[in-house]
């Protein structure tokens, strides 16, 4: 068998995808590559961060004949407010999730539609927040644990309860950069405030305040949203699944979930089990029921419960086109509203359940806690008559998925190293094993890719070409969100994806059972990555802008990916770009971004839209980072 595996090129996936064009032609329907094209080129002053609307006075548009706008502000303090506000766009949006999340456990129950599943986890972060424990109803855990959570977001004093987590050394550069996350709800209040017209427009102040903003998500939101929901719907280990179109089986009901909410979809995949629905599915002369994923949701699902991906954001068109699609349900972010106009070419229902992403030419169901359980069955019902409506002759799925092992939250990968290790009973449960690797040199380092698709680049190349690179370099990767899709799709999480690797890497994937892509989960779990390279530096006794650790955001698109970057940057990882987050209009701005930074939190930005100097700078900075260690 191994011998024959091999990974699926992005040509096979482009060539799938073009027969599903035929179909979007057929039926004279859009999709982004066709939009794409009416887009381009794109507008200059935009594109380079320079356009400034934020008060009436403008747009105001700096040239070399306009150097300042009305109010006199100049080229770098413009830039510099629309990178501010960017992050703090993407800070609210993954901290507002953590905060639903942080909802639903509040209403928890024993007998509700949301259960704790992981009371352990539940227990040790009570623990950690000083909540008594013993002799306590679990949910009365839960709710004074969701409670304090909530408070996060507002508390007038103090900061982010989650950075006790970080390495002392880190803590101590956040505090004396004046960066440590405030509430939540503050870093991105104050990031708008500071973006008013007539309060900063320095570089230097609009650069420090987006670190804290992307740490008040990455060491805040974002965590409150990746503990809060491994406490409610297991914390993920490894587990089996499937990846691609190829997922959607044409004699079963396919609905698909997309966006990024758990509670929506873990509902969802709950009825899609149910005997009776599966029997009313067969009543329509479907073979039984598919759920599969799109975007991060899928992640969540996939991790937990190895429910399969069907794609990435790119993807999220195509699998309407499939013509097989008779649900997509969403909840929020990532959604294009491109799938409104696009479901009325097909028989697909397009089902919107949030208040926060609400679209034209979509059914809105609302989905609240409360009704939960009841409005997913009313949803997978609605699907499952939908089959009738099916137009056999629009049908087409691509032959194409590929087998993935998914589910490598921290707990996961240590618990993974506890079974290659000998150590005593009372070493386990560290990362010591894998610090042991990188100090001899087996495993080089370690990648975080992460992030989006987006049309600027060929759709998932950039991620499956450089992580290949990367493995056949003893550098092991680590994924979540559309990048870690885009692995799956490709075969790169399949255990058999070993012989990709170099002879070092190669063995600690046979010896740790792994594979050499090892997914970590949605977007908000890249807080999960700060746990694993904060534990990293307390095992190896480095700092961790002295381990050999990069990230990478190779086809980033949204505000949230931003957001990352300046938590990951923050937290002493070295952050490589693909995508130029519209900072090339100053120079100042530039200066900041990829050198000034690094005297605060020991690590900076790379922006490299060139892919191949993206690539080599990476491993370079890896081989650096060991130099400099003596290693
Ligand atoms: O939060 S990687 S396209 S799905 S923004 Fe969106 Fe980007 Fe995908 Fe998940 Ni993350
Ligand atoms: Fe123009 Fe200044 Fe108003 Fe921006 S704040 S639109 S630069 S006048």
């Amino acid at each position: 068998m191994s011998e024959e595996f091999r990974l699926t090129y992005v040509h096979e996936m482009a060539e799938a995808v073009q027969k599903l064009q035929a179909t979007r032609d057929k039926v004279g329907a859009d999709s982004w590559e066709l939009r794409v094209k009416n887009q381009t080129p794109h507008c200059k002053f935009g594109e380079q961060g320079i356009c400034c609307r934020i008060c009436t006075m403008g747009p105001c548009r700096i040239t070399p004949k306009a150097p300042r706008g009305i109010c006199g502000c100049d080229v770098h303090g413009i830039v510099g407010r629309n990178f501010l506000r960017f992050t703090a766009g993407g800070a609210a949006t993954h901290s507002d999730h953590g905060r639903e999340i942080c909802h639903t456990l509040y209403a928890s129950s024993k007998d509700g539609a949301y259960k704790v599943k992981d009371p352990e986890k539940l227990i040790r972060i009570a623990k950690e927040w000083g909540i008594q424990t013993e002799y306590r109803d679990i949910y009365e855990v839960a709710h004074e644990v969701a409670e304090m959570a909530l408070m996060e977001y507002g508390k007038p004093f103090g900061v982010s309860r989650w950075l006790s987590r970080a390495p002392k050394h880190t803590r101590e550069l956040w505090h004396k950069a004046e960066i440590e996350p405030r509430a939540i709800d503050r870093e991105v209040s104050c990031s708008m405030h500071m973006t008013h017209m007539g309060c900063s427009s320095k570089p230097e102040a609009l650069v420090r305040q987006s670190l804290r903003a992307g740490l008040c998500d990455g060491w805040g939101g974002s965590m409150c949203g990746t503990e809060f929901s491994d406490v409610l719907f297991g914390t993920p280990k490894p587990i089996e699944t499937e990846a691609n179109l190829g997922v959607m089986n044409a004699e079963n009901v396919n609905i698909i979930v997309h966006g990024h909410d758990p509670s929506l979809s873990e509902m969802i995949c709950e009825y899609a089990e149910d005997p009776d629905l599966i029997a009313y599915a067969k009543s329509f002369g479907a073979k039984g029921i598919t759920v599969s994923g799109v975007c991060c949701t899928s992640n969540e699902v996939a991790m937990r419960r190895g429910i399969p991906m069907a794609g990435n954001f790119l993807q999220q068109e195509n699998v309407v086109l499939t013509g097989a699609c008779e649900a997509i349900v969403v909840d929020v972010q990532c959604i294009f509203p491109a799938l409104g106009p696009l479901s009325k070419c097909f028989h697909t229902k397009f089902i919107t359940t949030s208040p926060i992403a609400q679209m034209p030419d979509s059914e809105f169901v609302r989905f609240d806690v409360g009704t939960a359980a009841e409005k997913a069955k009313a949803i997978v019902k609605e699907a499952v008559e939908n089959f009738q409506n099916r137009k056999p002759e629009l049908v087409y799925i691509p032959d194409l998925k590929r087998h993935a092992t998914v589910g490598y939250s921290v707990e996961a990968i240590k618990k993974t190293l506890d079974t290659v290790t000998n150590s005593q009973v009372d070493e386990l449960n560290t990362l010591k094993p894998l610090v042991e690797c990188v100090r001899s040199g087996v495993l080089r380092g370690a990648v975080a890719m992460v992030g989006c698709n987006n049309p600027k680049v060929r759709p998932d190349r950039s991620h499956i070409e450089l992580m290949k690179k990367l493995i056949a370099n003893d550098i092991i990767v680590v994924a979540s969100g559309c990048s870690a899709q885009s692995a799956a799709r490709a075969g790169l999480m399949d255990k058999r994806a070993k012989k990709y690797c170099g002879a070092g890497l190669k063995r600690v994937c046979e010896l740790a059972d792994i594979p050499p892509v090892l997914h970590m989960g949605s977007c908000v779990d890249i807080s999960r990555m700060m746990i694993l390279v904060s534990e990293l530096a307390k095992d190896s006794g480095w700092n961790i802008g002295q381990l050999p650790v990069v990230g990478c955001a190779p086809e980033w698109m949204s505000e949230k990916a931003v957001s990352i970057g300046n938590y990951v940057v923050s937290t002493g990882i070295d952050t490589f770009l693909g995508i130029d987050p519209y900072v090339a209009g100053s120079s100042e701005m530039l200066y900041w971004l990829t050198a000034g930074v690094r005297d605060w939190v020991e690590a900076a930005f790379t922006i490299e839209t060139d892919m191949e100097k993206l690539e080599n700078g990476i491993i370079e900075h890896i081989e650096a980072k060991r130099t400099a260690l003596g290693i």
